[in-house]
C-alpha cells in the first residue's frame, strides 16, 4: 500500500470509527467498540504494523500520517465519553430522588438590604468593571480637606451652601464625599480612577428630599487628556446601568468652587413620572449628579500639575438615587429603620448577591 492508499484507508477508518462511536449510547458500549480501531489488532493497529514494510524514505511520512489518524480517532472516543458521562450525570440529577451530597451547595441569599446599600453595591460593580478603585475617607474630617483643599477658603460664601456640623475638637462632620478627592490625589498621584461611596452630614431642615445624614458617591478621574466628553459618557453609562434603561436627564451649569466648568445633572423624577410631587419639589426633576472638570487649584492641592493632567469629578446623591430606583418617596423613611423599605435579595442583581455574601 503506497502513501496515497494509506491516506484513503485512514479516511475510511476514521469514518467508520465516528459512526461506531456515535452509535454507542453507554460507556460500556463505547468500551466494547474501542479495540476494533485502537487495539493492537484493531484496524489502526494493523496498519501500524505495516510501517516497517515501507521503503526507508517513506517510513517517516507513513508513521506521521498514521499517528495523526490515531490521535483523531482517540479524540473521537474521548469526546463521546465526556458526552455520555455528562448526560448520565444530568439524567441522574433529574431523578426526583437524586441527591448528590458531594456537590458544592448553593448559598441561599440571606436577609434584605438597605436600598442605599443595594444601589452602592450596584455602582461599585459598574465602576469596578471600568477599572475604578473604591476608596474611603473619614466621616470626621478637617476643615482643610472638606473646604480649603477644595478651593473654598475661610470666609468664602460657598461654605454657607453646606451647613456644617462643627465638633468641639475643631473638626467637622464631612458635608460631602469630595474631601476624599485631595486625599486620594495625595495617596496615589495620577492617573486616578476611583469612586468613594460614603455617609455625609448637613445641618439642615429635613423634608421629603433632605436629610441631615445621607449618602453620596464621589467619583474622580485624573489623567492626561480627560475632557467633558469623558465625563458625560461616564454619567450616562452610570444611570443606564443602574436603571437598566435610558433615563431622561438634563445638564445645566452648576457652581462648585472645586470644578470648572461645573454642571448639575438632574434626572426626571421617577416617583411622579416628571409631573411634579413633594419628592421633586413639584419641579419634575431631581438633583442627583453634580459634576464638573476638576479645578486646577484642587489638582495643585493634591500635588498634581494641572498643565499636564486634567480630570473630572462627580458627587452622586446616593440616597436620592436609591429613592428613585426603589420608589421611596420620602427620604425620612431611609433612616427610620422601617424594615418595609428594605430590598429583598430577589430584587438585587444576581451577581451582587454572590459577590457580597
Ligand atoms: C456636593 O456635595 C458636591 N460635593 C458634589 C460635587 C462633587 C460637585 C464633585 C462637583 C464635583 P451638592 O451639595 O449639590 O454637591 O450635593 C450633591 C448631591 O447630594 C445632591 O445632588 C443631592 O442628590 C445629594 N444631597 C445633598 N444634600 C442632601 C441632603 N440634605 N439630603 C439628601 N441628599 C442630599
Amino acid at each position: 500500500m503506497d502513501i496515497k492508499q494509506l491516506k484513503h484507508a485512514l479516511i475510511d477508518i476514521e469514518t467508520q470509527a465516528r459512526q461506531a462511536v456515535e452509535a454507542a449510547s453507554t460507556l460500556e458500549q463505547l468500551r466494547r467498540v474501542r479495540p476494533r480501531f485502537l487495539g493492537r489488532k484493531g484496524s489502526l493497529g494493523q496498519l501500524m504494523a505495516t510501517i516497517r514494510d515501507y521503503p526507508p524514505e517513506q517510513r517517516g511520512l507513513a508513521g506521521q500520517t498514521l499517528n495523526a489518524a490515531s490521535q483523531a480517532v482517540t479524540r473521537l472516543f474521548a469526546d463521546h465519553q465526556k458526552r455520555i458521562e455528562s448526560s448520565e450525570v444530568a439524567a441522574e440529577a433529574s431523578r426526583a430522588d437524586a441527591f448528590d451530597a458531594s456537590l458544592p451547595g448553593v448559598r441561599p441569599p440571606l436577609g434584605n438590604v438597605h436600598p442605599v446599600t443595594a444601589v452602592q453595591w450596584e455602582i461599585e460593580h459598574v465602576f469596578q468593571r471600568l477599572g475604578f478603585t473604591v476608596e474611603a475617607g473619614p466621616e470626621m474630617e478637617s476643615e482643610y480637606y472638606n473646604f480649603e483643599a477644595l478651593n473654598i477658603p475661610a470666609m468664602h460664601p460657598a461654605r454657607d451652601l453646606q451647613d456644617t456640623f462643627w465638633l468641639s475638637n475643631g473638626m467637622l462632620l464631612r458635608t460631602h464625599t469630595s474631601p476624599v478627592q485631595v486625599r486620594t490625589m495625595e495617596k496615589f498621584g495620577p492617573p486616578i480612577r476611583c469612586i468613594v461611596p460614603g455617609r455625609c452630614f448637613r445641618y439642615e431642615t429635613v423634608d421629603a428630599s433632605h436629610e441631615t445624614t445621607f449618602h453620596q458617591c464621589e467619583g474622580l478621574v485624573v489623567d492626561r487628556n480627560i475632557s467633558i466628553a469623558n465625563l458625560i459618557a461616564v454619567m450616562r453609562l452610570l444611570l443606564r446601568e443602574v436603571f437598566k434603561r435610558d433615563v431622561k436627564i438634563r445638564l445645566r451649569p452648576g457652581y462648585f468652587p472645586f470644578v470648572e466648568p461645573g454642571f448639575e445633572l438632574d434626572m426626571s423624577c421617577l416617583i411622579c413620572g416628571g409631573s411634579g410631587c413633594p419628592t421633586c419639589k413639584k419641579s419634575g426633576w431631581v438633583e442627583i449628579l453634580p459634576c464638573g472638570m476638576v479645578h486646577p487649584n484642587v489638582l495643585r492641592y493634591g500635588g498634581i500639575d494641572p498643565h499636564e493632567y486634567t480630570g473630572f469629578a462627580f458627587g452622586l446623591g446616593l440616597t436620592r438615587l436609591a429613592m428613585m430606583k426603589y420608589g421611596v418617596s420620602d427620604i425620612r423613611v431611609m433612616n427610620s429603620g422601617d424594615v418595609r423599605a428594605l430590598v429583598p435579595p430577589s430584587r438585587l442583581a444576581g451577581s451582587m448577591i454572590v459577590e457580597k455574601q
